[in-house]
């Protein structure tokens, strides 16, 4: 049985556990040993991230070399395809996400507490924007991100781009998404799997935007 330690909140560890509901592994969550950022945690992730996993007493951080290994020990609905082009496209899409648009959300975060930083904002919706319209160019939605399947390609993406598109409402923008990537949220928003593993991360950003919403 995995054992996956993260929180509700954290985007990275949705990213697992849909990765996990679209294979059909069966895990077990947990919060990190001694609460986020504790010391305890730091001792088994000296990065303090989370999430990571437990496996027969194994244990591992990092989100993709994570779902690296489960592809590795579990055979079932693989998220990475047979052919090693394919499968090189999907983890260039996965890298482009952790590598390129990830870090532009992550940027929006401290607009939403600190006022004084709100002049930043349409630079940094501009520079999101442009990232994804390059991903809009590279991604041949079929309607998944690299085919008719998911993929590790999606796990990312799947967390980000909502996640971009309610921090920017909440900031009174609006995100516009390529019309490459229209399949593609259609797909996601009817996909089982998906909503049942993004439903407690959705619940949780809800709450987390409330008390962190700009009053003014
Ligand atoms: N590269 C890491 C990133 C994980 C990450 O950034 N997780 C966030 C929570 S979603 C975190 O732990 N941040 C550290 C912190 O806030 O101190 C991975 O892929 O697992």
């Amino acid at each position: 049985m995995i054992i996956l330690y993260g929180l509700p909140i954290s985007s990275y560890t949705a990213k697992l556990r849909l990765a996990l509901h679209w294979r059909g592994i069966p895990f077990e969550e947990r919060e990190p040993d001694g609460g986020y950022r504790s010391q305890a945690w730091r001792q088994k992730v000296p990065m303090g991230t989370i999430p990571a996993i437990e496996h027969e007493g194994f244990f591992l951080s990092e989100s993709e070399a994570i779902l690296e290994y489960l592809e590795e020990v579990f055979p079932q609905r693989r998220l990475l395809p047979e052919d090693a082009q394919q499968r090189a496209r999907v983890r260039m899409l996965a890298r482009l996400h952790d590598l390129h648009v990830e870090p532009r959300v992550r940027a929006l975060f401290p607009l939403l507490r600190q006022s004084e930083l709100r002049p930043q904002l349409p630079a940094l919706l501009a520079a999101l924007q442009d990232k994804l319209e390059r991903l809009g160019e590279v991604v041949r939605p079929g309607p998944y991100l690299a085919g008719s399947a998911p993929s590790l390609a999606d796990c990312g993406f799947a967390l980000s781009l909502p996640l971009a598109q309610r921090l920017l409402e909440v900031l009174g923008q609006r995100l516009s998404l390529p019309p490459a990537l229209a399949p593609w949220t259609e797909a996601m928003a009817k996909d089982a799997s998906a909503q049942a593993a993004l439903s407690p991360w959705r619940q949780a950003t809800e709450s987390w935007l409330q008390m962190a919403s700009p009053s003014s």
